[in-house]
């Protein structure tokens, strides 16, 4: 069993039941963002999660070491190279003693739990890939949604994956999906996707007890907050970047675990940079919404 361990501050939080929220690595690493964005979006996240009176907890593996919160001078370490770490890496990561594992989705969601951490945000979740009838390709942070009792609050997912499967999959696993304030389930740089969300909840106190409430203790709740309205980019744009990020991905003949960071790079650049000030509005906007649920959660 994996046993994370927590900086000073973390620990503190954990010990005095004050409100946490998780954060991964991938997302300020390489993989995610382009520098400086990355250390920004670090920045941003993690104060507007202080202001909300929450404690914010970084994971990732330094030094083989699964991690739950950084300390201070520790962070820029996930901003630099680093290897992707999904929940199945984990043990290997700490096995191989990876200078820097970034952690998924997948694997926030698992340390989070194994540390006692019910909130964790992110920018958007992996899901079902376009084309995953004949490639396979699901995200193994769908899987572990439904398998941490942990409250995931995303801005949707980007529409390069086939978000209607992956609306399909959530339910399957029996993944509640809760539309923030909002009743379409957002695809990232655009409000709605088109596709409903399961439910609509107006406020924090809702979430939390409906996550109280689950019937399956082991499992966790997806809350989708849509990026706010004047960070919002064009769609009709937007799909025409999609498309070629994807078609460059087949010609280069990419699979496995390096599809998502090919695809986001390739976005990246098309929209010259213009998609990362979206990212990190709404990166920072989802950090916002889960202080505000683990402070719910914590005062009730
Ligand atoms: N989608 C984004 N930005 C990201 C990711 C996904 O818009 O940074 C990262 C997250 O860490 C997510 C991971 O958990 O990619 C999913 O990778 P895969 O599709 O290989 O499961
Ligand atoms: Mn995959």
């Amino acid at each position: 069993m994996i046993a994370p361990r927590h900086s000073r501050e973390v620990g503190d939080a954990l010990r005095d039941g004050a409100p946490l929220v998780a954060l991964e690595s991938t997302i300020f690493s390489h993989l995610g963002l382009p520098s400086p964005a990355n250390a920004e979006a670090l920045e941003r996240c993690t104060g507007v999660i202080r202001d909300a009176g929450a404690v914010p907890a970084v994971t990732a593996v330094l030094d083989g070491i699964a991690r739950v919160g950084l300390e201070e001078h520790e962070l820029e370490r996930i901003l630099g190279p680093a290897r992707k770490a999904a929940e199945r890496d984990l043990g290997v990561a700490i096995a191989q003693s990876w200078p820097v594992g970034a952690t998924t989705v997948s694997a926030s969601v698992a340390l989070a739990a194994a540390a006692g951490i019910e909130v964790f945000a992110t920018g958007g979740i992996g899901g079902v890939h376009r084309g995953a009838e004949l490639s396979g390709d699901i995200s193994a942070d769908l899987d572990a949604l439904a398998h941490h009792p942990v409250i995931t609050v995303c801005a949707g997912a980007k529409a390069f994956l086939d978000l209607a499967r992956t609306l399909e999959y959530l339910e399957t696993v029996g993944v509640p999906v809760l539309g923030w304030r909002h009743d379409w389930f957002p695809a990232f740089y655009t409000r709605s996707s088109g596709l409903p969300v399961a439910h609509r909840v107006e406020g924090p106190d809702e979430v939390a007890a409906a996550f109280r409430h689950r019937s399956r203790p082991s499992s966790g709740i997806l809350v989708t907050a849509p990026i706010p309205v004047h960070d919002e980019l064009d769609a009709a744009e937007l799909d025409q970047v999609l498309a070629d990020a994807l078609a460059d991905c087949e010609r280069a003949g990419i699979v496995g675990p390096a599809v998502t960071p090919f695809v986001l790079g390739r976005i990246a650049a098309a929209t010259d940079g213009r998609s990362v000030p979206a990212n990190l509005a709404l990166a920072e906007h989802n950090a916002a919404v889960a202080a505000e649920i683990a402070v719910a959660l914590a005062g009730g």
